[in-house]
């Protein structure tokens, strides 16, 4: 009975170190190097696998580092009739949370504005904005997005949100299915993406998401490269109904040079830093779905193929 890490190479010393503190018996194999492929009952993998894991006929499960697993999903050595868990860190979710946080105040108190003021020399003064006059939209109210929410609820910012059962989640307004997308957004001056990539949010980021904000509004996009369909946000900061976008994540990665993201003024990238998977504090869950994979119990955080999340 063996676990086959076959994620990063640059973090297998990590995760062997917060799995072995936690049951120091576990036989933990590297790939390629994992002995008979029969032994093999449990693979933890990234975003993708580094090869067929059709090849494990006694593989009982599979877990992933990454919360987002829509690259997974498409894989085809992706065994289709094994329960697939997804990743939810309590130390990616706090980091989340930090980047969101830090963009909506850095959008409140004027961040952009200040600093182009200082590279003038130009003394800015003026009123200040109260968190309660700025609403702020999140498409996607599930472990990130009830966290992100939650902070913001704390922080007094009026919170409306969307996905795809309705929620009960302390001061946010609720709105669930396509059908209740235009109406969440009416007002939303402050839009965060935080939806996993499926066929249904494929693309969903386009002119009628972004004219349906207030005027002169800003996305903030830690999601999924394809959620965003670029040339539509490029025009609506062009015609001013967009102020501004920070995006973390895109399609492909890393960003390609020359991309005009890079040189937009009033585009912030940030090269898919938002919130990673620890393995201090990942691994818990990762040995706890092992024991449940081996005792035939449902994983913790088990992906619903058929929704793609
Ligand atoms: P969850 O699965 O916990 O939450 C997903 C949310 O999206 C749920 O509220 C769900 O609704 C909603 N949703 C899904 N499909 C639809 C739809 N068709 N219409 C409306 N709402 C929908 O995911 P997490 O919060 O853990 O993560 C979200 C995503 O964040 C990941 O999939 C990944 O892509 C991205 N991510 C990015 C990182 C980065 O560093 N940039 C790091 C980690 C994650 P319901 O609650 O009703 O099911
Ligand atoms: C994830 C990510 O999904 O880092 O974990 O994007």
């Amino acid at each position: 009975m063996a676990i086959l890490y076959a994620d990063d190479p640059a973090d297998a010393a990590d995760w062997a170190k917060a799995i072995h503190a936690l049951d120091p018996a576990l036989d933990l194999r590297f790939w390629p190097d994992f002995g008979a492929a029969g032994e093999i009952d449990f693979v933890i993998v990234g975003s993708k696998a580094p090869g067929d894991l059709r090849q494990f006929a006694n593989l009982r499960a599979i877990q992933s580092t990454w919360a987002g697993v829509n690259l997974l999903l498409g894989d085809v050595g992706l065994p289709p009739d094994r329960p697939l868990a997804r990743m939810v860190d309590r130390g990616l979710t706090v980091s989340m949370t930090e980047y969101v946080v830090f963009h909506v105040l850095d959008h409140l108190r004027e961040g952009p504005r200040l600093r182009a003021a200082q590279r003038a020399h130009r003394w800015l003064d003026g009123p200040q904005r109260s968190p309660r006059s700025l609403s702020v939209g999140i498409l996607g109210l599930g472990v990130l997005g009830a966290d992100v929410a939650a902070k913001l609820h704390a922080l007094g910012f009026p919170l409306r949100g969307w996905s795809r059962s309705r929620k009960e989640l302390p001061g946010v307004t609720s709105f669930a299915g396509r059908e209740q997308l235009t109406a969440c957004l009416a007002g939303v001056e402050l839009l965060i993406c935080l939806l996993p990539l499926t066929d249904d949010t494929r693309g969903i980021l386009d002119h009628t998401v972004f004219a349906a904000l207030a005027p002169g509004a800003v996305l903030i996009h830690a999601a999924r490269g394809a959620h965003l369909v670029e040339a539509d946000l490029l025009a609506a900061l062009e015609a001013g109904h967009l102020s501004r976008a920070v995006i973390d994540v895109f399609a492909p990665e890393p960003l390609p040079a020359g991309h005009p993201f890079w040189r937009h003024p009033a585009v912030t990238v940030t090269p898919h830093v938002a919130a990673i998977t620890r393995a201090g504090t990942g691994a818990e869950d990762i040995v706890a779905n092992y024991r449940r994979a081996m005792a035939g119990q449902p994983l913790i955080n088990q992906v619903d193929r058929s929704q793609g999340y």
